[in-house]
């Protein structure tokens, strides 16, 4: 009985250590979004998604679609460093609820995506 229960907990401990060091190795994710996520904003120019690490330009995409899901149409752009993923709107956006998809492709391979919706006033 103790000794199953000792081998328990030196297996529950090996695990812990593991998970305290995947941090390291941590997947790209979204830090930063404008306009954010449930926000609600009055004639936004475009919308800018930050990432905490660079991702693969070609492979990443984000799209803005009205509340008919119609897209709207923006015209993409990637920071220098390669962590901002954004869109600048060809014209101004109408009130009303929008939704934000993006995708990308992370430096280690992995593909992220994520939705969310803002509000335009
Ligand atoms: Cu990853």
């Amino acid at each position: 009985m103790f000794t199953s229960l000792n081998r328990m907990i030196s297996l529950a401990m090996i695990a812990w250590a593991f998970a305290a060091t995947s941090p390291a190795v941590a997947h790209a994710r979204l830090v930063s979004a404008t306009p954010a996520s449930g926000a609600t904003v009055s004639a936004p120019r475009g919308i800018s998604l930050t990432f905490s690490e660079r991702f693969a330009a070609p492979f990443s995409t984000v799209t803005v679609e009205d509340s008919r899901g119609r897209s709207v149409d923006l015209t993409r752009t990637v920071s220098e460093d390669g962590r901002t993923l954004g869109g600048t709107y060809t014209a101004p956006l109408p009130a009303g609820t929008y939704r934000v998809t993006w995708a990308i492709a992370a430096a280690d391979g992995h593909r992220m995506t994520g939705t969310y919706n803002f509000t335009v006033r």
